[in-house]
């Protein structure tokens, strides 16, 4: 059954369809992982979210920093931002309840066991395994989906930077959903910078979450969107698709069979 992995939509709905007419995607045979920022700035939101959520049978989503952002902006009225016209009209739509309930159920971390992938948005702590990694995702997810309300009235914030097994409540969800939606760089010594974007030789002193030592190994394919400076990316075991259709360049699906070797998988529009 072929799996296409697809970067950042970021509400590009019109790249999205010609991307599936590129791949000629089956919806009797092929399925769709989607890397997260599926919304946002791209002018499409409404329509992309409709169409995944029509074709949800097909069709998973590992959520990204974006989703997270027009879901806290839902169920928390006070965090609205009316010159954000694409998520206003989304509140504004008939169906927005529905879009809204389903979006919430996604995941943070997807194991695509067959092709031993990983579909997160940002990327994972290097020093989580993936074990972990999983649990604190399915901490997260129950939390989102359980309590909205509490979870986004307290997921804001760049605090705890640090690892501990001891963190509790808000505090851990807020750790994993920064390292599983918005990681980037570390600091040496293992805390987590949200400020740094853009290019990696721009941060000398700042260390890619994928180059940092130590890095607790994972035997898996580790699949990330949301660096579109990275663009196209492998590095060791890490694919960045992200290739910043919303800033003029394009949107990008990775095809993953059984065998991850294969080479020609990659299509963009
Ligand atoms: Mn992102």
């Amino acid at each position: 059954m072929p799996t296409y992995i697809i970067g950042d939509v970021q509400g590009c709905f019109d790249a999205l369809m010609q991307l599936l007419t590129k791949i000629e995607f089956d919806e009797t045979s092929d399925k769709l992982v989607f890397c997260g920022d599926l919304v946002n700035r791209g002018g499409q939101s409404l329509q992309t979210l409709r169409w995944i959520y029509a074709h949800q049978k097909y069709c998973q989503v590992a959520l990204g920093n974006h989703d997270l952002s027009l879901l806290a902006q839902y169920y928390v009225k006070r965090l609205r931002k009316s010159r954000n016209k694409e998520f206003q009209e989304i509140f504004k739509a008939a169906d927005c309840s529905n879009l809204m309930s389903w979006l919430k159920g996604q995941k943070l971390l997807i194991h695509a066991k067959s092709s031993k992938s990983i579909i997160v948005h940002a990327g994972i702590y290097p020093l989580w395994s993936l074990k972990r990694a999983k649990k604190e995702a399915k901490y997260v997810e129950s939390y989102l989906r359980e309590k909205p309300e509490i979870f986004f009235e307290n997921m804001y914030g760049a605090k705890p930077n640090h690892w501990k097994k001891s963190l509790k409540g808000m505090d851990r969800v807020r750790f994993a959903v920064n390292s599983l939606t918005r990681i980037r760089f570390l600091y040496k010594n293992n805390g987590l910078n949200f400020k740094a974007k853009g290019d990696i030789k721009s941060f000398p002193k700042l260390i890619p979450w994928f180059r940092f030592i130590p890095y607790k190994k994972k035997k898996h394919t580790i699949i990330i969107g949301h660096w579109s400076a990275l663009g196209l990316m492998q590095e060791n075991n890490v694919i960045c698709l992200d290739t910043g259709k919303v800033w003029g360049g394009k949107l990008t699906a990775l095809r993953i069979s059984d065998n991850l070797e294969h080479k020609q998988q990659i299509f963009q529009v």
